[in-house]
């Protein structure tokens, strides 16, 4: 049954909802999805997030509920539960967090008291907001210490072992959201054990490839392992807390330290559809197929940066280990390349650049990835034509400069967008996207 037949009563009952849910399907089926932090699910995982699992109420864990009722529900959070381990090779899993930004809060409630020292990777160089970002919750009740990439886009390790040791934090989190580099995992548990502090790897981007086998494993480093499930695990929208063996032997209350925090602590009920549909994911990340796909998720990444420094783009380090490229536009220029791609049929988005010469809101850079696309059964030879399409738009878009007045730069992009939909280049790209869309399929 195709994924758009799965709907009789919702386009009975609600034709508005039913018509723009196929509207997304179809703008999911005819342009290339590009941004690195989304995935497309499987049927089954869909499936299971369209459950009855929805009705129920579930605070607590397997076996120690709240409400009655449990005893299936039960089941399908054990077997996340233990799915979740084997692939991490972790001795402890909760399946609960919402997603990431809640399963990071966790590991501050479980770890530290307000006001406790944290340090993170900063947000302009490619963090996350949940590591201490001045704009998140976990820098208004933590004192937070960032730390950075240097100007060629690497991790500056000496400047973290520096920070550390000046600040001595209890929480250390290694992991981003725009990094294109296997990050360090032995260097920053050396690090966190020479001043005593807990180590947390955020690994929502890449760890549908460290159980794929395409990305090294921070379990043998890390205490914690924060990810959702949404990404490169190719899940439902969610999360999870992982604790290391190593994790454990720092603290042997840690795992029940990470439950409390999530249950009663910052959530109540489980959602439960989710927990099942995480199942449902992490199952099919233990067949082998998965392994193949997650390293031609990188082979793919790694062609597509090839083919953008082929058009004349510059890449941030020059290529990437993992699924993500990062891509330099030129002071501000983010943005526009952002808008004509997606008039081109091509989704990413505008990403700061190492050292920022603009504002968040402005970037210099692109972001792209290439797990979905892979997922449609593209490979080297479809990563040259995307390559070459976006470094045709990067020419199109070259005569742009973003003013700089704030009201001025409003109008000018408000020009610059209805300019572009009427863009011949654009719109040959578009229909080039498409056919190569109908020849594979996201969901056939
Ligand atoms: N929004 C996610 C990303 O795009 O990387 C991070 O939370």
């Amino acid at each position: 049954m195709k994924i758009t037949e799965r709907f009789e009563y919702l386009k009975k009952n609600d034709p508005d909802i039913y018509k723009w849910i196929m509207a997304e399907t179809d703008r999911q089926e005819t342009t290339l999805e590009l941004i690195p932090s989304e995935c497309a699910a499987s049927p089954a995982v869909i499936e299971a997030m369209g459950s009855v699992l929805t009705n129920k109420y579930s605070e607590g864990y397997p076996g120690r509920r709240y409400y009655g009722g449990n005893e299936f529900i039960d089941e399908i959070e054990k077997i996340a539960q233990e799915r979740a381990k084997k692939l991490f090779g972790v001795p402890y899993a909760n399946v609960q967090p919402y997603s990431g930004s809640p399963a990071n809060f966790a590991v501050y409630m479980a770890l530290l008291k307000p006001g406790d020292t944290v340090m993170g990777q900063a947000l302009p160089d490619g963090g996350h907001l949940t590591h201490g970002w001045k704009a998140s919750a976990t820098s208004i009740y933590f004192n937070s210490v960032q730390y950075h990439v240097k100007e060629d886009g690497y991790l500056d390790l000496p400047e973290v072992r520096a920070l550390a040791k000046k600040h001595s934090p209890k929480l250390i989190w290694v992991g981003a959201t725009a990094y294109v580099r296997e990050f360090p995992f032995e260097e920053f548990g050396k690090i966190a054990d020479e001043v005593g502090a807990y180590l947390a790897a955020d690994t929502a981007h890449i760890s549908g490839l460290i159980v794929g086998g395409a990305h090294k494993s921070p379990a043998p480093f890390a205490h914690i392992i924060t990810t959702t499930t949404h990404k490169t695990l190719r899940g439902p929208r969610g999360g999870m807390i992982l604790v290391t063996e190593k994790g454990l032997k720092k603290d042997p209350d840690l795992s029940s330290k990470i439950d409390q925090a999530i249950f009663p602590k910052l959530q109540g009920g489980p959602h439960n559809h989710q927990t099942a549909a995480i199942a449902v994911a992490l199952g099919e990340a233990l067949k082998p197929e998965f392994k193949v796909w997650a390293r031609q998720v990188v082979r793919n990444a790694q062609a597509l940066g090839e083919a953008l420094v082929e058009g004349g783009m510059i890449i941030v380090t020059g290529g990437t280990d993992n699924h993500m490229i990062l891509a330099e536009c030129g002071k501000g220029k983010g943005v526009f390349m952002q808008d004509a791609l997606d008039a081109a049929g091509i989704t990413l988005n505008k990403n700061t650049i190492p050292k920022e010469p603009e504002s968040p809101f402005y970037p210099s850079g692109i972001r792209m990835g290439t797990p979905i696309v892979t997922i449609r059964g593209m490979k080297e030879p479809e990563m040259k034509k995307i390559g070459s399409w976006i470094a045709r738009v990067y020419k199109a878009v070259s005569e742009y400069v973003l003013p700089e007045g704030k009201e001025e730069r409003t109008k000018y992009l408000e020009d610059f967008r209805s300019k572009i939909k009427k863009n011949d280049g654009l719109m040959k790209i578009r229909g080039e996207v498409n056919a190569l869309c109908r020849e594979f399929p996201l969901y056939p």
